[in-house]
């Protein structure tokens, strides 16, 4: 435990908000859920939220993540991810003979009945943002036919799209605000009549820890996000926290992590976390920094949260019996 201490000058500004958004809170509770209704293993295709300790933790408990659906023996449950999966997914699933949870996050599946939408009325659909992650593999998989990935304004040069009185933007939920503003802007110059998603993709929780950060960068030297590297919001926050003039921005997964020389010269640190991090994580980062002299913790809040998700409404079903029916069905036995 660290010595708490408190140096004349130094302190740290802590974000709020910061850390679990209510799709990361409601995914990782469903888990838990599933894990005391059903008991071990429960099957979770791809990292439940991108954040070490939090799958490291479900593991302990008897979480088992899976790349792909086919490595999930049959009968069983599999739970996918927080970033959502293509309709593909859930045909594999079946075909599987798995029982499913779905912890795609609301915020998500709006986008994908945007693109569903916009693909039935023929609309070629230029989706912003960052190729390979899961989520834009998820929603392309709505309409493979009709959806073009735009990766940054760097790639709007190289955009076509058919008829070019029928296009739409629609985004991951992730992104850095800015940029994706910046490859909007680039894409209205090639294609003018280019028409804008119905509400925000990018959601609620990226966009308040963005404008959180920002406000950190105005006046810390050093700024440290806690998040995972394959976590796009953290990764975005790091981004947007340069972009906006702080000095030093370096993105941790636990405080072990932190280099004691990035202190050096700093009276001010800015601490914040991503949306799928849980802020145990960032009470080590204060503790640790606590020891060295900055023991002055200063919130500095920009935006108050109060949206909750209800859980996956599978977790109100027997899910153990449904899996057992379906291989049942395949064998001609009858089920338990
Ligand atoms: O895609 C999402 C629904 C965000 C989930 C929360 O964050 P994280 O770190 O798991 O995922 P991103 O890489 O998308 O930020
Ligand atoms: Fe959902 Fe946004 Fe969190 S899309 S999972 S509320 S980061």
């Amino acid at each position: 435990m660290g010595r708490m201490t408190a140096s004349p000058g130094r302190r740290v500004l802590l974000a709020a908000p910061r850390g679990y958004c209510a799709g990361v809170d409601r995914a990782v509770i469903a888990v838990e859920k599933a894990l005391e209704q059903y008991g071990a293993p429960v099957y979770v295709r791809h990292e439940i939220v991108h954040n070490k300790y939090v799958v490291q933790t479900l593991e302990r408990k008897g979480a088992v993540f899976v790349e792909r659906t086919e490595e999930v023996p049959e009968g069983n449950i599999v739970m996918f991810s927080a970033h959502g999966v293509a309709p593909v997914v859930h045909e594999e699933a079946a075909r599987g003979r798995l029982a499913t949870i779905d912890a795609t996050c609301p915020l998500v599946t709006k986008v994908h009945k945007e693109a569903v939408r916009f693909a039935k009325e023929d609309y070629d659909i230029l989706l912003i943002g960052h190729e390979g992650h899961e989520e834009v593999i998820g929603t392309s998989g709505e309409a493979p036919d009709h959806i073009t990935l735009v990766d940054g304004p760097e790639d709007v040069a190289q955009v076509e799209v058919r008829d070019e009185s029928k296009v739409v933007w629609l985004s991951q939920t992730t992104l850095s605000v800015d940029e994706t503003m910046e490859t909007v802007e680039a894409l209205k110059e090639k294609f003018p009549q280019l028409i804008s998603p119905p509400s925000d993709d990018i959601c609620y929780a990226t966009q308040n820890r963005q404008i959180a950060v920002k406000k950190l960068a105005e006046d810390a030297q050093l700024v440290i996000v806690v998040g995972s590297k394959n976590s796009s919001n953290s990764i975005r926050m790091v981004e947007v926290a340069l972009d906006a003039g702080a000095p030093a921005a370096h993105l941790v997964d636990f405080a072990s992590e932190i280099d004691e020389a990035w202190l050096e010269g700093v009276t001010t640190v800015g601490l914040t976390s991503g949306a799928s991090v849980p802020d145990v994580l960032v009470e080590e980062v204060l503790e640790w920094l606590g020891a060295r002299g900055y023991g002055d913790v200063e919130t500095v809040k920009t935006a108050e949260e109060s949206i909750t998700f209800s859980l996956p409404k599978e977790l109100r079903r027997d899910l153990r019996e449904e899996a057992a029916a379906l291989i049942a069905d395949r064998t001609g036995t009858s089920a338990e």
